[in-house]
């Protein structure tokens, strides 16, 4: 009697694994800032799979809507994808710009849109922005 409850508790709770793990998708959004031009914040929501990129979720948001979303990026040989550009707007060495990284709360994230892994919900945001 023990062992069936046993075997029966395992087998649901391998059950609830695979469902939350490998089952829906969940949602990510981005928020393009750019007040060095001037330019409105720009908000793009997609959904990815259990714990998909960053890049994965903007390249499935450029794909479905290229026309207001784009964006290049330069692989780097230790670190993988530098995002260079954003909807045509480029960072630039001379002018010391580029697009950093944060967490809603403001924080930099200590990775790069290759390596980092978004949270269910999560908002990132793409800040224009002087080094
Ligand atoms: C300077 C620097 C920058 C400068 C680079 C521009 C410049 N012209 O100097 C700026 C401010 C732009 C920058 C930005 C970012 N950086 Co930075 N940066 C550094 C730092 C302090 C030194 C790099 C360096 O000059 N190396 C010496 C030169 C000779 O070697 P290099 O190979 O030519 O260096 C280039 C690369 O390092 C590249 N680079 C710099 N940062 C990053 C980040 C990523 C993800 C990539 C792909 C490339 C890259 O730019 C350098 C100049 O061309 C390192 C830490 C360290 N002490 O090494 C962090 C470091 C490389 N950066 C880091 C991070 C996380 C970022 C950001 C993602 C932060 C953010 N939240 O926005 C952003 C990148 C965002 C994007 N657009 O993709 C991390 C990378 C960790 C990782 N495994 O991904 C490091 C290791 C610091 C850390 N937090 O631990 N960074």
């Amino acid at each position: 009697m023990a062992l069936t409850v046993t075997l029966l508790l395992s087998a649901l709770l391998l059950l609830q694994g695979v469902l939350t793990q490998s089952g829906s998708e969940y949602t990510v959004s981005l928020s393009v800032q750019n007040t060095i031009n001037n330019l409105p914040t720009l908000t793009y929501t997609t959904t990815i799979p259990y714990r998909a990129i960053l890049l994965g979720a903007m390249r499935k948001i450029n794909k479905a809507d290229p026309q207001n979303f784009s964006f290049d990026i330069r692989e780097d040989s230790n670190y993988g994808p530098f995002l260079v550009s954003v909807n045509g707007v480029a960072g630039c060495n001379t002018d010391h710009t580029y697009w950093q990284l944060l967490k809603t709360d403001g924080t930099a994230l200590d990775v790069g849109v290759g390596c980092y892994i978004p949270d269910p919900n999560e908002t990132v945001i793409f800040n224009f922005t002087t080094y």
